[in-house]
């Protein structure tokens, strides 16, 4: 299993960063502030836009040694050469991305039922949720609470970051139903102070 520090994963939403540069600027303050990995997900974006973007989070986060994760897209995880790629069930299928991005990469895949844990064979870790209601994925699937999470995390042999509706204020019984970490979009794009935002979560883990 790689040693990867799932415990506060960011999620980048350009939507709510502004852009391109409000995400490289929320990405620095809520790595003073805590965040330990993180997800470019633009999902209306031209895979142009991806790549500038992927290369810009990348030339901050490798020296600062936090892992840059690309949603969907691998050819622009490999040109970029980031650190992996987070696949939906209607993405590429864990073993062709495994195949093009070789066995050192992470990849990441989405659950949102039990069901689903069937095929995640070569996954380096599970996105499940949404855990809570969420206004920033449209299309997201029913939310599933925390005892539906807590049994999934259960059931999985592999690290679970439980996605979805996430504040510093309910983060908590996720941590003790088993997830190795919390994925956040609005709660930390959204706010005026992202460095603030990451540091209130770091401060409920510190309080479990
Ligand atoms: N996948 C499941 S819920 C979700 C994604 C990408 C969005 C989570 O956003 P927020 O703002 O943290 O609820």
């Amino acid at each position: 299993m790689k040693c990867v520090d799932y415990s506060l994963y960011l999620v980048l939403d350009p939507d709510l960063c502004g852009g391109l540069d409000g995400m490289v600027h929320t990405a620095r303050q809520a790595v003073a502030g805590g965040v330990t990995i993180i997800q470019l997900r633009a999902s209306a974006w031209k895979k142009r836009r991806w790549l500038d973007a992927a290369l810009a989070l990348k030339a901050l986060l490798a020296p600062l040694g936090v892992p840059l994760i690309i949603n969907d897209h691998v050819d622009v995880a490999m040109l970029a050469d980031a650190d992996g790629v987070h696949l939906g069930q209607a993405d590429l299928p864990v073993a062709k991305a495994r195949c093009l991005l070789g066995a050192d990469k992470i990849v990441g895949l989405s659950v949102s039922n039990a069901a689903q844990l069937t095929d995640v064979d070569g996954a380096d870790y599970l996105g499940v949720g949404p855990v809570y209601p969420t206004r920033t994925k449209k299309d997201a699937a029913p939310v599933l609470g925390v005892e539906a999470f807590s049994r999934i995390a259960a059931a999985s042999s592999l690290p679970v970051v439980a996605i979805g509706g996430i504040d510093a204020d309910n983060c908590a019984p996720l941590i003790a139903a088993g997830a190795h970490g919390v994925a956040v979009v609005s709660a930390i794009c959204g706010h005026d102070d992202p460095r603030a935002a990451a540091r209130g979560f770091r401060r409920q883990r510190t309080e479990d």
